[in-house]
């Protein structure tokens, strides 16, 4: 097994897979206590991409419990809502976010633990438990929830089982060809599946080395191409666009020797949004990469990709990932012929268990056994193309998905604000843009600048207005249903002034295979 592969380079140090497993074992001992199984008890956990996360993850799943990934850049609030849904049993938090962290658990009955609790050996009792003494993991348990927003005003619980994420990651290995002499460069959030299942879980699960960046930073992973080491890469389109501006900036010989190193990674990938041509075609002059375009979603990870041998065609994401069936139906679930549009709907040992306690939602999610995407493509000549969404209210921005329904829902909270409808902008840099026409309370003012201090506190940076709009009317139909297309049409290029607006404008296993 060569436990001492590297694992993980994190913050300048190195941590092999015996590291890692020891690490795990400590933490799952201390989440444990002294029990034999935490039998599923969610654990929420907001740790920072690094060893720690990831020792952190492995340990909840060591103990028998369910993993709930907490975001580093949310607020309060959004902090709480996972908590409380989730009903956590236990919240784990680096030492610096114990002052956020510890009321919040406490106030909803779950038990604060810090990540140097778990991990540096202070377990209290049970905390010295080897192997033996974990828990079985059989593979229809539930593994991990991941918070994604949709057509309901709050995110949904995303949970997946042991073997859900297992199926996943053998898809991507065999796939993308994941091998031991990988060494993957991630600077993606661990809060969602593209860096918890397409980066870490896939590097590990091959014994690779997964490097972690602490935050996407451009003139960074410059820096790390240029070395030559990294052999794996993968990121949202937003983040390409980043590092093709940084390029353009930066002096020739940094250009040469950032291409260069580029040039020897083996594999560059985009998703979780569409990637404009304009991008493929640029980082392609640069590096030499077409990058590998693929579709995927929370509910199952990946369910599309361009080939890693053989023609990527633009515009184009591919086809089924090994294990997953793809069908396109109409709308009364018929399928449709070839080179027409249609709904895609997915089967497979990938797709996730349930909601969260949400069985109407989890029953309403599929038909016949077939997850309903929401997203619609055509297959031509033997790939599909994604065309839109059946669902208005969700918005793609800089590879998150945002639901405007909860947008709308804060935003009305707003003491300013009699009633708002939210947006998907079209933009070059994130994709979409979130934006808000309102109509205020009389003799109310609101600039987008106060709008986004007020929103910043209550919903992650990714889904505050960055546009607003003040009407006296919000367009709508004769039933007076608010029209978003006509919203939309509201907003034209000045949409950054950010000056005030008036209103009168299975087996004893513990080992973790994935
Ligand atoms: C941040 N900003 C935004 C924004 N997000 N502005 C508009 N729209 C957004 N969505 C603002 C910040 O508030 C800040 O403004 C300024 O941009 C610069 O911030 P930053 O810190 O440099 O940006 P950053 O937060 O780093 O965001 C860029 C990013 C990030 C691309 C790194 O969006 C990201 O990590 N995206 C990945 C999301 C992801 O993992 N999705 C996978 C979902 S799973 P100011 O004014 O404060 O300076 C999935 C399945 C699948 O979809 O298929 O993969
Ligand atoms: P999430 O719910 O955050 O997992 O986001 C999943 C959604 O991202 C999908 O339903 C698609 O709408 C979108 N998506 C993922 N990959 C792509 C892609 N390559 N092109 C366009 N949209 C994508």
């Amino acid at each position: 097994m060569n436990a001492s592969r590297v694992a993980i380079v994190a913050g300048g140090r190195t941590y092999t897979y015996d590291d890692l497993d020891r690490a795990s074992q400590q933490a799952a001992a201390a989440l444990l206590a002294g029990t034999d199984d935490l039998h599923e008890a969610r654990v929420a956990f907001l740790v920072p991409p690094g060893f720690e996360y990831a020792a952190v993850q492995r340990g909840i799943w060591r103990a028998g419990a369910v993993a709930v990934p907490l975001a580093t850049s949310h607020p309060p609030p959004e902090l709480e809502y996972v908590i409380r849904d989730s009903a956590a049993a236990v919240v784990v938090g680096d030492p610096g976010s114990a002052g956020v962290l510890a009321p919040i658990a406490a106030a909803a009955g779950a038990r604060f633990a810090s990540t140097t609790e778990l991990l540096e050996g202070n377990a209290g009792a049970g905390g010295q438990a080897g192997p033996e003494a974990l828990p079985h993991l059989g593979p229809s348990r539930r593994a991990m929830i991941v918070y994604t927003s949709g057509t309901t005003a709050r995110p949904k619980g995303v949970v997946s089982t042991h073997a859900n994420i297992g199926a996943q990651i053998a898809a991507l290995v065999e796939a993308w060809e994941w091998t031991p002499e990988d060494r993957l460069l991630l600077a993606l959030p661990l809060h969602h599946l593209h860096g918890i299942i397409n980066g870490l879980g896939s590097a590990l699960a091959v014994r690779a080395t997964c490097e972690f960046l602490p935050a996407f930073d451009p003139l960074t992973v410059w820096d790390r191409f240029g070395s030559g080491e990294i052999t794996a890469f993968t990121g949202v389109p937003t983040m390409y666009q980043r590092l093709i501006a940084a390029w353009e900036a930066a002096p020739p010989a940094a250009q040469r020797a950032g291409s260069e190193g580029a040039r020897r990674a083996r594999l560059m990938m985009s998703g979780s949004a569409a990637l404009p041509l304009r991008t493929l075609v640029r980082w392609r002059d640069i590096t030499g990469h077409t990058l590998l375009e693929r579709y995927g979603m929370t509910e199952m990870c990946m369910v599309l990709s361009n080939p890693l041998h053989g023609e990527r065609r633009p515009g184009f994401v591919g086809t089924p990932v090994p294990g997953i069936e793809v069908r396109l139906v109409d709308e009364s679930g018929a399928i449709v012929p070839e080179g027409m549009p249609g709904e895609i709907e997915v089967r497979g040992p990938a797709v996730f268990l349930e909601y969260w306690q949400r069985p109407e939602d989890t029953r309403a999610a599929f038909r016949d056994g077939w997850f309903r995407t929401g997203d619609v493509a055509v297959l031509e000549g033997g790939a599909y193309r994604l065309l839109g969404r059946t669902a208005v209210d969700i918005i793609k921005t800089g590879g998150y998905k945002v639901s405007a329904l909860e947008i709308e829902e804060m935003v009305r909270t707003h003491p300013a604000i009699a009633e708002c409808a939210v947006v998907g902008l079209a933009d070059e840099e994130w994709g979409e843009r979130v934006a808000a026409a309102v109509e205020l309370r009389p003799a109310a003012t609101l600039s987008l600048a106060e709008l986004q201090d007020w929103a910043k506190a209550r919903l992650a940076p990714y889904k505050v207005p960055r546009a607003l709009r003040v009407v006296e009317a919000l367009p709508r139909n004769a039933v007076g249903k608010i029209l978003k297309p006509a919203v939309a049409s509201l907003f034209g290029a000045s949409d950054n002034a950010r000056g005030p607006e008036r209103r009168d404008l299975g087996g004893r296993e513990t080992q973790i295979s994935h």
